[in-house]
């Protein structure tokens, strides 16, 4: 609060002109789930298993029926989510693997720069997947650079990739602390020598096991992608992961209590491996994927708890969001498709992550500023993509022209303002470069695969390759899960909204 005082002496005059938001500056925490789909909490439908601390939020705030990312797998999302652009305008933007080089570059304008130029301090806790350093990649044993603190992060404490990939140590700024240089971490695609144990020679060996993929080096009992050695003063435990999101959260939201702040809470729960801490096993009748649901609330929780202590809820805007759908067999036998019952994780939608159906880019999305977002629902249409734009509105920055490329101010919708629609339009992707992409226009819904096949398109449980056509047409309003193609009763529509997509991938740019 202490950021007020002078400040409310000087604008009293004229904070009616200014407007609320931007002579407040709010702290702004981006809390982005990992693979959480649109029916894994309890404030959008589920009934297997209670999710309070994200209920709470959606009822102190708006709950948005139609928020979306803008691709159905992490690295595409995070990168738009990031920089206001569409991943496939991008190089190397797909899933990255373990010796990724960073995949923004410096000078970009980010979230995180905007709202650094705007006086914010500004920090990344948790998953990154967007890869670290120059074109050879991580020198994991060096200088970590380029990275988040080159694309406007102040501070970043991070889990470089996923944690399906090697290696499990985490990075503080530009180091992976904690590595003794008597034993430098080693990380490669090819096996390191015949004798180093793997996912497929000690397989009876592993605490979980794995189904497809994931079986290279073991750590902690549990094979992964990718091979690494060495490091081991610096390697963590998956069990300990989230409680140090949370433990780096709260320090730096304390260290920053008395200006404006922006947290990117990027929680590892609930990829694979789906390994919860041991308080959290077997809370649920979900198996581990559930559980780390409730590990996943758990953190919500924490941080809303910091807030309250700190008097800083009525001057945070918090968002609450996924970066893909979800996912039951990811790769590794943890009871997920065995013990889903009746819990449908992307509700009422067809597919998941890796699709383009709803149910791999609507996911629950969830705004909360205590005292100046009126709670309610909201079934305006936004994106993850669009926190570039509307949070430089928020905070009185202009965006360059060639920055931020297909981000919409839709910071009225965020806060619930009268009067606000949200998005016309929102093209989602797989993943990647292109090449399946969906298009939503109101309630009709283009899919467009340039590729032969597609990935995951109807199985939700299993990775499937199907022949798809096309073009398909869909109309949300009367077939939300997307099981009726209409393309041949509607030519004209599917006409116009062939021409809109073409237009917004030759054009570019879709922000005016
Ligand atoms: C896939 C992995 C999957 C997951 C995904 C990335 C295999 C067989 N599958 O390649 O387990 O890691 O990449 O997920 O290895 S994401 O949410 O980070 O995009
Ligand atoms: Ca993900």
């Amino acid at each position: 609060m202490k950021r007020y005082c002078g400040l409310l002496i000087l604008s009293a005059s004229f904070c009616c002109a200014v407007g609320p938001a931007a002579a407040e500056k709010p702290n702004v925490i981006v809390i982005m789930a990992d693979d959480l789909g649109y029916g894994d909490v309890s404030c959008y439908g589920a009934t297997e298993l209670e999710t309070p601390h994200i209920d709470q939020l959606a009822a102190e705030g708006r709950r948005f029926t139609s928020g979306y990312c803008s691709a159905s797998t992490c690295t595409p999302t995070r990168y738009s989510m990031l920089t206001g652009t569409y991943a496939f305008r991008g190089e190397r933007t797909g899933i990255a693997p373990p010796n990724a080089p960073a995949i923004i570059q410096p000078g970009t304008e980010t979230v995180a720069s905007i709202l650094q130029r705007a006086g914010y301090a500004t920090g990344v806790v948790g998953k990154w997947h967007l890869g670290l350093g120059g074109e050879n990649g991580p020198d994991w044993n060096g200088e970590l650079k380029p990275g988040p603190l080159e694309i406007g992060f102040d501070t970043c404490f991070l889990l470089p990739t996923t944690n399906d990939r090697v290696p499990q140590v985490y990075v503080h700024d530009h180091r992976v602390p904690n590595l003794d240089p008597a034993d430098p971490l080693w990380v490669g695609r090819k096996k390191p020598s015949p004798d180093h144990p793997t996912g497929i020679t000690h397989r009876n060996t592993l605490k979980m096991d794995w189904s497809h993929g994931h079986n290279s080096t073991i750590h902690n009992g549990i094979s992964r992608i990718g091979f690494y050695t060495g490091g081991h003063a610096a390697r963590f435990r998956d069990e300990d992961l989230a409680d140090k999101w949370v433990e780096k959260s709260n320090e730096f939201i304390e260290k920053h209590q008395d200006e404006p702040f922006f947290l990117f809470f990027s929680s590892h729960d609930i990829h694979v491996p789906r390994i919860p801490h041991e308080r959290f096993q077997g809370t649920t009748s979900l198996g581990f994927r559930g559980d780390a649901i409730v590990e996943l609330d758990w953190c919500v929780g924490e941080l809303m708890k910091t807030l309250d202590r700190l008097k800083l809820a009525e001057n945070t805007l918090v968002l609450f969001c996924s970066d893909n759908g979800p996912v039951l067999d990811d790769g590794y036998k943890d009871g997920a498709v065995e013990k889903v019952g009746k819990h449908r994780a992307a509700g009422p939608y067809s597919g998941g992550k890796y699709s383009v159906y709803e149910g791999g880019t609507r996911t629950p999305f969830i705004t909360r500023w205590k005292g100046r977002i009126k709670p309610g629902q909201s079934d305006d249409l936004v994106c993850t993509i669009d926190l570039a734009a509307s949070l430089a509105a928020l905070s009185d920055q202009s965006l360059p022209n060639d920055a931020c490329r297909d981000s919409f101010n839709v910071l009225g919708s965020l806060l619930g303002d009268p009067g606000t629609s949200g998005r016309d339009h929102l093209v989602q992707q797989d993943n990647g470069r292109g090449g399946v992409y969906a298009l939503r226009v109101g309630d009709w819904k283009l899919h467009r695969h340039d590729k032969k096949s597609a990935r995951n398109v109807v199985v939700e449980t299993k990775l499937a390759n199907t022949k798809v056509a096309q073009f398909q047409l869909f109309n949300l309003a009367d077939d939300p899960a997307e099981k009726t193609n209409v393309i041949d009763k509607h030519p004209n529509v599917a006409d116009r909204l062939k021409a809109q997509l073409a237009k917004i991938i030759q054009d570019g740019r879709s922000r005016s």
